[in-house]
């Protein structure tokens, strides 16, 4: 199929997949769902690996035009064999997502333990040493984005915790990143939509003039199974919790050979994006989750898909 066929907001870098198994200087299953960030001028992206024991931990790749990544030769966070971490991360570490703030880079990632998901906090100031903080979700949680800023003197995090068997994002607050409340609802599912199963932040919060930019994620079931979309919202700067536009269309929506045909077909998964210094955001995203691709768009145009 053509490369950007001009149905989606986002334009797909022409050498996608970036990163595949053929990348991974050891053995494994799958790599997908990295979180990218910008330290110096060089992309950094930490990545989702599944080993060929069924479970997944991180690795990092590095790149100087955030499209040409090199693997580092050995993974950098494993699941932690020590209690009492041990039980929370036995069935794996997944889908982390980076955020800048104070001069240190804070992941939040999924700990799939024997009670389920949850949302873990880990911290990194080189990319050489990672060190966990805390769990700071109970079990039935996940995707987890820390915003760059405090708001109102509180640091702040989307999560998607289930209620009622719907996954819908909601916000809470934290005076020192470890203990959380004032949890409310942010967004949720649209009947009839390409979000209408259930949705999840996806990328970390973007400041924009009209407010925090959040791509996310948007499933709608059908019968041949779940279709995995990305779209965006716009939340209100002081009250994030408060939604002022939201995308009609998705984003991105599973074309390519690449995005349909994998571990788990018809998936597009962002877990960050880079805003560049002429608007162009690079959202990088899991493609069937079985690699990583790169799309782009300007940021004006994302934030229009918003508060059309
Ligand atoms: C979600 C997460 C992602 C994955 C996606 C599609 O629930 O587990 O890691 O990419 O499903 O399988």
């Amino acid at each position: 199929m053509a490369e950007n066929t001009g149905r989606d907001l986002l334009h797909r870098h022409e050498g996608n997949p970036i990163l595949t198994l053929a990348d991974i200087p050891y053995r494994c299953n799958t790599v997908f769902n990295g979180t990218p960030v910008k330290v110096n001028g060089e992309y950094l992206v930490l990545l989702r690996v599944e080993g060929q024991q069924g479970y997944s931990f991180f690795s990092l790749a590095r790149s100087k035009d955030g499209y040409s990544f090199k693997m580092d030769p050995e993974p950098c966070m494993l699941p932690e064999r020590e209690e009492p971490w041990r039980v929370w991360e036995e069935n794996g570490i997944e889908d982390p997502r980076l955020t800048e703030m104070d001069g240190k880079y804070y992941i939040l990632y999924t700990a799939v333990g024997r009670y389920g998901h949850r949302i873990a906090l880990a911290s990194t100031e080189d990319f050489v040493i990672y060190r966990r903080i805390a769990m700071i979700s109970g079990p039935g949680n996940k995707d987890g984005v820390l915003f760059p800023e405090k708001i109102d003197g509180m640091y702040a995090r989307l999560d998607r915790p289930i209620g009622n068997g719907v996954g819908c994002v909601w916000i809470s607050y934290s005076p020192d990143l470890v203990n959380w409340g004032r949890s409310e609802f942010a967004f949720g599912p649209r009947a009839r939509y390409w979000d209408s199963n259930r949705v999840g932040a996806s990328a970390p919060p973007i400041m924009t003039e009209h407010g925090w930019l959040e791509i996310y994620h948007g499933v709608k079931m059908t019968s041949a199974g779940p279709i995995y979309r990305i779209g965006a919202v716009m939340l209100d700067r002081d009250n994030p919790a408060k939604v002022i536009g939201r995308c009609l269309p998705p984003l991105l929506s599973p074309r390519e050979d690449y995005e349909r045909i994998g571990d788990i077909g018809n998936v597009v998964f962002a877990c960050g994006a880079i805003v560049e210094d002429d608007g162009q955001v690079k959202v990088y995203y899991g493609a069937a989750d079985t690699s990583i691709c790169v799309a782009t768009a300007h940021i004006d145009e994302i934030t229009a898909s918003c508060l059309q």
